[in-house]
């Protein structure tokens, strides 16, 4: 009898001490202690977005989300900035007061950088820079920068319209073009307004007007009515992105006029780059935009690989361009030359939308 009073008694010692350990962690937070066991730190991410003003915002803001989830190891922290400058140097000091692991900046415009990088800096959290440039004096106050070559994508454009006047024995003194730009002082607006002027003198086209049309396609279909109403030569409208050229199309439908190729009677072709959103890609198949340069949104993927490498203690290429495709209709133009290099034109099918 004594001896089964022992052993239940070392038993029950037992029992306890096998549970007794791991009560700590049952005190309603076993879970917290075996993910801190099983789990290591999650990696805090601050990212400061510019807004929400276009699908290529949307789409990039959606692919920077699925990557940087608490299932791949980060802890994101995202702020949308609705296009302000001042809100996004407000969230870079939020992050640095919540000791963030990394800042990931997509900066509204170029310049007005420096002091708050240095802010960063001084705090010793590393800054990627995403999709549009930052312009300060010191380009250690950012790790590495990841975005489109903007300028190149201009080209591209530029180079289909040429080849499209050429093919169609249209003479450069009848373009009559005019550029609705994107968010002046954002990168893809001075790259892609610097390739328009470039090839407007390189080829002898008439530049009759530039305009900002804010990446909306609100603001678009606003400066197209103006436009055409106070010009009604044009006969090419750049749109800087996608929003624009639909604001364009619903302006020159409003007028009465028609969105096409047929430049030389009265048609007028609309010309526009990113390549996200849905109904401007469809309206690539119906020959109402003549062509798109796209601009790739995924930046996720790209800025999680660079986090990876610096967390790696490896030293992540200062610049990181993407590659970008060139989408129209069958022109009977399968490839351009830009910036010294021959590009292939993804023509876009129903079946492909
Ligand atoms: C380009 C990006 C631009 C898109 C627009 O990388 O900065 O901003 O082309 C977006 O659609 O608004
Ligand atoms: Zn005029």
């Amino acid at each position: 009898m004594k001896k089964k009073i022992i052993s239940l008694f070392l038993s029950v010692i037992l029992v306890f001490l096998l549970t007794g350990c791991s009560s700590e962690s049952s005190t309603g937070n076993d879970s917290e202690v075996l993910n801190t066991n099983s789990q290591k730190k999650l990696i805090k991410v601050g990212f400061s977005q510019v807004g929400a003003e276009s699908d290529w915002r949307s789409a990039n803001t959606e692919s920077m989300r699925e990557v940087f989830t608490a299932e791949n190891g980060y802890q994101l922290i995202f702020e949308d900035a609705q296009q302000k400058q001042t809100n996004q140097i407000m969230h870079i000091r939020s992050f640095i007061q919540q000791e963030v692991d990394y800042i990931v900046l997509a900066p509204v415009t170029e310049t007005g950088w420096d002091t708050v990088l240095q802010e960063a800096k001084d705090a010793g959290i590393p800054v990627l820079i995403v999709d549009r440039m930052v312009d300060v004096k010191d380009d250690s106050l950012y790790v590495c920068w990841v975005g489109s070559n903007f300028e190149l994508e201009a080209q591209k454009a530029c180079a289909f319209l040429d080849a499209f006047t050429i093919k169609n024995g249209i003479e450069a003194k009848n373009i009559n073009i005019v550029d609705i730009q994107g968010t002046i002082g954002a990168s893809a607006q001075i790259g892609r307004t610097k390739g328009l002027k470039d090839a407007c003198k390189a080829n002898g086209w008439n530049l009759v007007a530039v305009e900002n049309g804010e990446f909306t396609q609100t603001k678009g279909r606003e400066v197209t009515e103006a436009l055409l109403n106070k010009h009604p030569e044009i006969n090419v409208i750049y749109c800087e992105n996608d929003n624009e050229a639909l604001g364009a199309l619903e302006a020159i439908e409003s007028l009465g006029r028609v969105a096409g190729t047929d430049i030389m009677n009265g048609e007028i072709m609309v010309m526009s780059f990113d390549g996200v959103n849905r109904e401007a890609r469809q309206d690539v198949i119906d020959k109402k935009i003549a062509c798109i340069a796209e601009c790739n949104p995924l930046h996720g993927p790209r800025v999680a690989s660079l986090i990876e490498k610096i967390e790696n203690g490896m030293v992540p290429d200062k610049m990181s361009f993407v590659d970008e495709e060139f989408f129209s209709a069958d022109y009977d133009i399968s490839s351009i030359i830009a910036g010294g290099n021959v590009y292939p034109v993804t023509f876009l099918k129903e079946d492909s939308n």
